[in-house]
């Protein structure tokens, strides 16, 4: 059944999808979903999947793939395990990773939810080869979540997005910081809207930014909360280049939500949740890799140029 068809579809969905499940997994795994996404030097993408074990507790997974659809070899041993030896902050698992690769360091920053003890922090693990980590620990911390880091500095200073959660709300924020460990200059980036709006009271970065010609794109999603549960949406703005707390445009409607049975059903029906995105060779056609209802992983592409048309046509000024 198709939905919506009167609005204009930014995000097509693969044929192919679930691109990913537990049932493709090496080892036992109750569900695969809410992966990280880069492209490595030789034209691999590498999806840096959260797989939840029958504990509920989660931890990170390497999947490659030479053309980011199908043939993916995945990690055995697992990437990326909680060190709950070194890291409490990690007791109950390590979710939702977002990949960032920084030019300066020649290293990719992952940033994940850390889950402990103390509620949801943001934790920031370097890598080179996705093989050998060096974490840094919790940079924010609870509550905290929905956090990636730029690809390069402003003024001298590495900037994060992450998403604090207080009485306010929850809103998005941008830190800066000299050396990835002492994070301050915090300015409030985009707020949750209030009221009826499908992104009121609770909004988180899903992927990182996305550089384009005309600013930072970013792709948020939106929670609205429900008598029969929550609603996890996606929307568009878009950022100053220079100064990216500064924004440009904010889209209205929503462009993305669950429609499809993968995305409807699962442990957490009507859930689409991206992390991570790759960039096709023409250097416009976005791939968007979604965990769906928190049970599998989904493909979706669009284009760059489009999505910032549809900004300027349905900003609210
Ligand atoms: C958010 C995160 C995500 C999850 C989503 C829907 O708070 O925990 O990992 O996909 O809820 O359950």
């Amino acid at each position: 059944m198709t939905r919506h068809s009167e609005f204009e579809t930014l995000f097509h969905r693969h044929e192919k999808n679930p691109i990913l499940t537990a049932e493709s997994w090496p080892y036992p795994a109750h569900s695969v979903f809410n992966a990280g996404a880069t492209k490595l030097p030789d034209g691999t993408t590498l999806l840096l999947c959260r797989v939840e074990d029958r504990r509920g507790h989660s931890h990170l997974c390497a999947a490659r793939s030479a053309n980011g659809v199908d043939g993916w070899s995945i990690d055995q041993p697992p990437t990326l395990l909680p060190d709950t030896a070194n890291h409490p902050e990690e007791l109950w698992g390590i979710e939702d990773p977002r990949i960032t690769f920084i030019e300066e360091l020649g290293r990719y920053a992952v940033t994940y939810t850390a889950f402990g003890k103390g509620g949801p922090g943001v934790g920031l693990a370097m890598t080179e080869d996705f093989r050998t980590f060096e974490r840094y620990g919790l940079v924010m911390q609870p509550d905290n979540k929905d956090a990636a880091l730029l690809p390069r500095r402003f003024c001298g200073q590495f900037a994060l997005v992450h998403r604090p959660t207080g009485d306010s709300g929850s809103h998005i924020w941008l830190s800066y910081s000299p050396d990835l460990h002492n994070w301050g200059t915090h300015k409030l980036m985009l707020p949750a809207r209030k009221g009826a709006w499908w992104d009121a009271n609770k909004i988180g970065l899903s992927p990182p930014l996305i550089e384009t010609s005309r600013g930072w794109l970013m792709i948020y999603h939106g929670v609205r909360h429900t008598a029969a549960g929550s609603l996890y949406r996606l929307g568009l703005a878009l950022f100053d280049i220079h100064k990216p707390e500064l924004c440009l445009l904010r889209g209205e409607p929503w462009i993305f939500a669950a429609e499809t049975d993968y995305e409807l059903e699962g442990d957490v029906g009507n859930v689409t949740f991206p992390c991570g995105y790759t960039l096709g060779a023409d250097g416009d056609t976005i791939n968007l890799y979604y965990g769906a209802a928190d049970t599998c992983l989904a493909l979706a592409h669009g284009s760059i140029r489009q999505l910032l048309a549809w900004l300027d046509a349905n900003s609210g000024g």
